[in-house]
């Protein structure tokens, strides 16, 4: 049974005994689950919670001052410290119960590491535990814990020494807002301070097992403290906050129980509020993967993600170097929606800090194209009151985000590799986000790690079987060249002009259906030292193939092909910017090319419509590449004084037709006027 369904099991117990209903309560608590409030909900069922047996709470006042109290000043520093703290560090107030119940769980696990090694006699045996209690009527928050407690030097100290060893160099940062503040406002006790947003009287009663007595300290947050012996102080610490009254809301149950839920549901201690467990206590990415059921991962993804979907891959792992993380990151199942698409999407991931909420659904800490992906990540390298300065821009969330991506590219490496089929299922839901993620990167090494999960169809491989960049350059010649062809269909790749033009060549080629893939190729520019080039642009290029030297009996001779060639050009001027012949056609006439193809055609996509022709063509630029062996323009050399009127129109229907070709051309039905002229003209003399 998970941690999830043993909570709420418990929480329900008395209810399923007394009417036996298991099957409609299980139900009921998914209905609960979906609403974000599961644990808090069930509750309600216990209206009488203080009546039934599982209430339990160690909040009493039995504490009473003794003897004579002493009133200290705090030190400029520390003074200073609390005032940002308290004022300007944080944007909302209702972390102060983070802040407070950390501190409480700091304390209870110095506890529990010192009763470790103590002697089996010797050892103290107490439950380790945080107790909050409200008071509405009296606006008052508690929080008691039953940790290692302070001695009156300690109590002293705490707040000093913070204040001393680190202040001025944190208050620098803090101005400068620059990353490096970690170190200091990470330390135990900082987030003591800011119990002041809330409250403007604070009493802590404390009392440490090497004391015979407690302490009671006390402060309005000002100038000065005072610090009293104590009697009936329970060991570990309680810190009373009289509330100020624009925060009597922090004496609400309700809200409490939320703001709980929110930061410390995974706190290693139970922590329960006014006398109910508040908690699921064992955080599922800090176990060990092994241990780990698909149940619970199931059950806990739909905690995160809020939402009744399930992970198609978990990734669960933990490692101490160069950071000490501890990661549980889900990739859907589901299919993206509209939401996920936009660029406008949260990330999905928290991120915490042994067990206790920094920020859910932290930006930064994966890249934006790995939106999609729903998880903690869980560091103890970064500091709990990290700013929205230091979130957003800091060495350490920069290493982290680094190591991250790192992992969850080689996470689905391997997913490819042990299931090529699902990760195919993956890659169809979720390619276009790895595509984004090429295009939008500038940092060349960052887009060839995503590059890696790309995946094409080939040349060189049956329909319907797809290849990595890796595997391309693993079969690849010396000529350290990925070749790319862009075609609606495998059909029409392999019919293509293009293609046709690598006959002599026999280098595997990458076909690309999607629109974006040719674009996405284009962007990356290489890949492990191997330069993308489209076979368009390879053509254009070639300058071999327009070497006439050795063109053969069926062939146009080289004179025939400039007359030609001078005379396309003026009768196509205003259309093509050249005309070239190619050795590298068979059963085409000729083809289109321009410099680059993909963003030729992006163009033409996406911000031609209303553009007049011949603007179209200054901006493309296009080269006519004609086939001198090819029937028609044989023809069509002697048609030009023959018959120049059908000639002309010949040429032009060529140039449309290879426009289309080209795919430069979005619809074909612009060809039919001229195309009917050339007919008609065709067949005139019959
Ligand atoms: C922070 C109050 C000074 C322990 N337990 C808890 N809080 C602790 C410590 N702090 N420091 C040690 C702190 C206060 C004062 C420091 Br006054 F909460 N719960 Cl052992």
């Amino acid at each position: 049974m998970s941690t999830f369904t043993r909570l709420v099991s418990v929480a329900c117990k008395r209810t399923v005994l007394k009417n036996g209903r298991n099957a409609s309560n299980r139900v009921r608590n998914l209905y609960l689950l979906k609403n974000g409030g599961a644990l808090n909900q069930v509750r309600f069922q216990h209206t009488d919670a203080e009546k039934t047996e599982d209430y339990h709470s160690i909040i009493k006042n039995t504490e009473k001052p003794l003897g004579e109290s002493t009133k200290h000043e705090f030190q400029a520093e520390t003074r200073m410290l609390l005032d940002i703290v308290a004022r300007s560090l944080y944007s909302e107030k209702e972390v102060f119960i983070r802040e407070l119940i950390s501190n409480a769980s700091d304390a209870l696990e110095k506890f529990r590491y010192i009763s470790m090694s103590e002697s089996e006699g010797d050892k103290i045996n107490r439950p380790l535990e945080i107790h909050i209690s409200t008071d509405k009527n009296a606006r008052i928050f508690t929080i008691q814990d039953t940790g290692i407690g302070m001695t009156r030097d300690e109590l002293v100290q705490n707040l000093g020494i913070i204040a001393k060893s680190g202040s001025k160099a944190f208050i620098e940062q803090i101005k400068q807002q620059q990353t490096g503040a970690e170190n200091i406002i990470g330390q135990f006790g900082v987030g003591f301070y800011s119990a002041f947003m809330v409250a403007d009287k604070v009493e802590v009663y404390t009392r440490s097992s090497l004391d015979d007595h407690g302490w009671k300290w006390t402060s309005d947050g000002t100038g000065s403290y005072e610090i009293q012996p104590a009697e009936g102080v329970s060991f570990g610490t309680k810190i009373v906050l009289h509330l100020k009254g624009d925060s009597r809301e922090f004496a609400d149950d309700e809200t409490i129980k939320n703001i709980i839920t929110k930061y410390s549901n995974f706190v290693g201690s139970p922590i329960y509020l006014n006398g109910k467990k508040a908690n699921i206590v064992q955080p599922l990415w800090l176990k060990d993967p092994k241990s780990v059921t698909k149940q619970e991962h199931m059950e806990f993804y739909k905690f995160i993600s809020g939402s009744y979907d399930l992970p198609r891959y978990t990734l669960h792992y933990k490692t101490d170097v160069p950071l000490s993380i501890a990661a549980l990151l889900y990739f859907p199942e589901g299919k993206p929606g509209l939401f996920e698409m936009s660029r406008e999407t949260e990330s999905g991931v928290a991120l915490y800090t042994k067990k206790v909420l920094i920020k859910n659904r932290t930006d930064n800490i994966l890249p934006k194209w790995l939106r999609f992906v729903k998880g903690v990540v869980d560091s103890e390298d970064i500091p709990l009151n990290l700013s929205r300065e230091l979130l957003q821009n800091s060495n350490l969330i920069r290493k982290l985000r680094d190591v991250l991506t790192g992992r969850v590219t080689k996470f689905l490496l391997d997913q490819l590799k042990k299931d090529q089929g699902e990760y195919e299922k993956f890659y169809q839901d979720y390619g276009i986000f790895i595509k984004e993620g090429i295009i939008t990167n500038h940092n060349q090494t960052e887009k060839e790690d995503a590059a890696k999960l790309l995946l094409f169809e080939s040349s060189r491989l049956e329909a319907g079987k797809k290849i990595t960049l890796t595997d391309y350059i693993k079969g690849a010649t010396e000529s350290r060249t990925i070749l790319y062809l862009a075609a609606p269909s495998r059909t029409l790749a392999e019919s293509s002009p293009y293609f046709e033009s690598l006959k002599n060549k026999p280098q595997e080629v990458l076909f690309c259906y999607e629109p974006y893939d040719e674009l996405v190729l284009m962007q990356l520019q290489q890949f492990q030292g191997y330069r993308l080039i489209s076979v368009e642009k390879d053509m254009r290029d070639d300058k071999a193939a327009s070497d006439l030297t050795n063109l053969g009996e069926d062939s146009l001779k080289r004179s025939e092909i400039n007359e030609l060639s001078n005379w396309l050009k003026e009768k196509l001027v205003g259309k093509v910017a050249s005309v070239n012949a190619t050795t590298r056609l068979e059963n085409h006439p000729c083809v289109v090319t321009v410099e680059e193809m993909a963003a030729a055609r992006h163009f033409i996509r996406t911000q031609s419509h209303g553009l007049p022709e011949d603007r179209r063509y200054a901006i493309l630029q296009p080269q006519l590449e004609i086939n001198p062996k090819h029937p028609i323009i044989k023809k069509l050399y002697k048609l030009r004084s023959g018959d120049p009127e059908l000639a002309e129109l010949l040429a032009n229907q060529l140039f449309a037709n290879s426009m289309v070709g080209a795919g430069l051309v979005e619809d074909p039905r612009v060809l039919l006027t001229s195309m009917n002229d050339l007919l008609s003209k065709a067949l005139e003399k019959h």
